[in-house]
């Protein structure tokens, strides 16, 4: 299998199984390498009260010069956490990284339940709802399509209409795919894929974003469809999701899907 090289923009948190520390592992099992561009390094992610964060963009611009000089060029870009909202345009400088055709794959990373997280600021809505017209996949979740639209956040499942809405939004903007993940009916969960001006869905127990953004990743490397991909994320997802519950883990402490990077690797297939 060719080998693929995925540029992960992103946070490393210690603790919460969240960002580069969920990615970098599944790209892994998938045969890919990750290559970990972090935006900030916390002890834990921003859920948890205590959190501590060291931002890193300063440090960004010489990082990513050293990739430049050394001539890297990567098949991906994958985009997630921004502790600061200058980083949506050293996120943009890293487009110069990628080769012709490279997937760009943009988790904008804002809120859930209604509500951003707790150090998303007004500016980086703005900065991110620009970086979102660089997407060929955007994954967002309800919460954030709300944010990137300026829409205000539905009480109920939301028609399809406002769903169709808010993507051909985004699309006249630049974003090429988007999946809004996460919608929730009666105990099941939905992502609503629009691709090339139609709509799709994929349902599945439960979502659990940075590993079902990984695994969508993953697998658009080894040119699946998109709608291939969300339903391989969908099933693993649902699969860790089993997991996690045995464990009966905390919700904060993210999925529990080391155990199953065995089902995602070349050979299992
Ligand atoms: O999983 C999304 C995420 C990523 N990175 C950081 C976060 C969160 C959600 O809270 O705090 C640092």
């Amino acid at each position: 299998m060719e080998q693929k090289q995925a540029a992960i923009f992103n946070d490393l948190s210690g603790f919460g199984r969240c960002s580069i520390s969920v990615i970098l592992p599944i790209l892994s099992a998938m045969g890919h390498q990750g290559v970990a561009i972090p935006t900030a390094v916390l002890s834990m992610h921003t859920e948890f009260p205590h959190y501590h964060m060291i931002d890193l963009s300063d440090q960004l611009p010489a990082y990513l010069e050293s990739y430049r000089k050394e001539g890297l060029r990567f098949d991906a870009l994958c985009t997630g956490f921004l502790s600061n909202p200058t980083q949506a345009q050293i996120a943009r400088s890293c487009l110069q990284l990628l080769k012709e055709d490279a997937l760009v794959l943009i988790d904008p990373v804002l809120g859930d339940g209604g509500r951003p997280y707790p150090t998303i600021t007004k500016e980086i809505i703005t900065q991110m709802r620009s970086l979102a017209s660089e997407a060929g996949v955007l994954l967002p979740n309800l919460t954030e399509l709300c944010l990137l639209c300026g829409r205000p956040y539905p009480d109920a499942f939301p028609s399809r209409d406002f769903l169709l809405s808010c993507c051909e939004e985004l699309c006249a903007a630049g974003t090429r795919n988007v999946v809004v993940s996460g919608l929730e009916l009666d105990g099941r969960c939905c992502s609503f894929i629009y691709a090339e001006g139609k709509a799709d869905e994929v349902w599945n127990e439960k979502v659990g974003e940075d590993v079902f953004a990984a695994v969508i990743a993953g697998s658009l490397l080894r040119h699946e469809t998109l709608h291939q991909s969300v339903e391989r994320a969908a099933r693993f997802v649902e699969a860790a999701m089993r997991k996690t519950l045995q464990e009966q883990a905390p919700h904060a402490w993210g999925l529990c899907f080391e155990g199953l990077l065995s089902e995602l690797m070349p050979t299992a297939r």
